[in-house]
């Protein structure tokens, strides 16, 4: 049963769903149309889920989802919020992670983003948020860290992949979320 039927509207899946409820003896053909259409809307649900396991306006990677928040903020709020929904700031653990993130910015033209990455504890040992360990994998721009102005113990990825510490209290900065 072809995909065509994943593109029904709502009325006429109501009208579907109200003719498998008919008694018999209604074998008709428009009856036998109607448990198609069943098949079709069941099939629709598993691929919305298949890319939607991540819940609405998420965006699914590897073995997590990811939510890039469009509202800036200040980094300890961006946590606060990520928190909020289940997640933390985003944790980059590969090149390949690194690449598709820089791919969500790039697609939502957003120049930089807040990280679950900070210093707080040793100026310039930078750890990731939840875990507080050394990143194994890491992509700082040149002369980044720098901890410049009055001191930056925020991580950000930029539009090009490349990581910068910012100021965690200093400036809002849209943000990304991850839940695993
Ligand atoms: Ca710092
Ligand atoms: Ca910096």
């Amino acid at each position: 049963m072809g995909s065509e039927f994943l593109f029904y509207n709502r009325s006429s899946l109501t009208d579907a769903y109200q003719f498998l409820f008919i008694d018999e003896p209604m074998h008709t053909s428009r009856n036998r149309e109607s448990i198609h259409i069943q098949t079709g809307v069941d099939k629709s649900v598993l691929s919305a889920g298949a890319e939607g396991e991540c819940g609405a306006g998420w965006t699914h990677y590897g073995s997590s989802c990811y939510l890039l928040k469009l509202d800036p903020a200040l980094w300890t709020e961006a946590k606060v919020i990520c928190n909020a929904v289940h997640g933390h700031l985003v944790e980059i653990g590969s090149a390949e992670e690194n690449n598709f993130l820089k791919n969500l910015l790039h697609d939502h033209n957003v120049s930089r983003a807040w990280m679950g990455l900070e210093d707080f504890v040793v100026e310039g040992e930078f750890v990731w948020t939840t875990s507080q360990e050394t990143p194994k994998y890491t992509n700082w721009d040149v002369h980044q860290p720098d901890d410049a102005h009055s001191g930056e113990d925020c991580g950000e990825i930029t539009i090009t992949g490349k990581w910068n510490d910012g100021p965690c209290e200093g400036i809002h900065h849209r943000f990304i979320c991850e839940t695993e």
